[in-house]
């Protein structure tokens, strides 16, 4: 059986753009989609598709030998806000997911992983405009631990066990397919739904909360990118900052009044406004720029544009 590629977590909202993207790129049959349940029937009813617990290494293995699965996407993760409420869940599925997928690939049962980590795993001592690659990371988050733990993980078992493992630290991600869980920077795709169905949104974060941001199609690119590039381009293998655009909520506000004038919203910041506050304004991604030539393409004018157009098709709404 030819080998395939399975996507762990296939039904969030980074894994099914994912798993929608490879199937093209490579066939249906070619691609296995995977998640804890059924939770996205856009993706079960569209390919491949397996119940796999991310969290058992006999789960993972039996899908990995009965697909002859060759690279691994992990998708799967409990993100920021969730994992406030529930760290030691968050810690369990974040770490225990990981070291499944590289377990198997250190016995060669799969030859590429990739893992995502995240702006996360900076914090407040960290530089908050154009963070580097290399500086402090005193994560405040669970989530932001884990992904800092993770990457010296993934560094680790690939310098002793030559483990082929990819990351990148991906910024806030916006799409308009599926809805984030538990983020964040969730707020960004929340506003696009209740522009387009109320006109009227609550943001939980302050108006200036610049935070760094990337469009799906930027982010899946760039997944894509990294895998495909030949191993001796990939210089860190803990993982390569990433960015796209900056912006606050009154940015994006002001982006969506171009297209609904009487577009109305309240500033009710919560606890993710302490999480977003801990994190940068904008990233320094230059060496993913020079080792595997990354380039962003999508301004915040461009992603309100698609997603204005994308939502008013869902939601019935004639603003395009
Ligand atoms: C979160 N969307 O908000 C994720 C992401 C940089 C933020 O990691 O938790």
């Amino acid at each position: 059986m030819d080998s395939k590629i399975l996507i762990i977590g296939a039904c969030g909202q980074i894994g099914s753009e994912l798993t929608f993207r490879l199937r093209q790129l490579y066939g249906d049959d070619k691609v296995v989609a995977s998640d804890i349940s059924y939770s996205n029937l856009d993706i079960v009813n569209s390919g491949i598709f397996e119940i796999v617990d991310a969290m058992d290494y006999s789960s993972v293995k039996t899908c990995v030998e009965k697909f002859n699965i060759d690279t691994v996407y992990l998708m799967a993760a409990m993100l920021s806000a969730t994992g406030e409420k529930y760290p030691m869940k968050a810690w369990d599925l974040n770490m225990n997911s990981l070291f499944n997928v590289l377990n198997l690939a250190k016995s060669r049962f799969i030859k590429k992983v990739f893992w995502p980590s995240s702006i996360a795993v900076f914090g407040p001592s960290t530089p908050t405009q154009y963070t580097p690659q290399y500086t402090t990371m005193e994560p405040t988050t669970v989530y932001g631990i884990t992904k800092q733990v993770g990457e010296r993980w993934c560094e680790y078992y690939h310098s002793k066990y030559d483990v082929d493992v990819r990351s990148i630290r991906y910024p806030g991600i916006i799409s308009w397919k599926t809805l984030p869980g538990g983020g964040t920077t969730d707020y960004a795709v929340e506003i696009y739904h209740e522009a387009i169905k109320y006109g009227v949104y609550e943001c939980f974060l302050k108006p200036d909360s610049e935070l760094p941001m990337m469009f799906m199609d930027d982010a899946i690119k760039a997944t894509i990118d990294i895998m495909n590039a030949k191993a001796e381009a990939i210089k860190i293998r803990s993982s390569y900052n990433l960015a796209a655009i900056s912006f606050s909520p009154e940015e994006i506000v002001t982006s969506i009044r171009k297209y609904i004038p009487d577009f109305k919203v309240a500033y009710k910041p919560d606890y993710r406004q302490d999480i977003a506050n801990s994190w940068p304004k904008s990233i320094n991604d230059s060496y993913a720029r020079q080792d595997w030539k990354w380039k962003h393409r999508f301004s915040l004018d461009a992603i309100t544009e698609e997603m204005i157009f994308q939502l008013s098709k869902k939601y019935n709404k004639s603003y395009i």
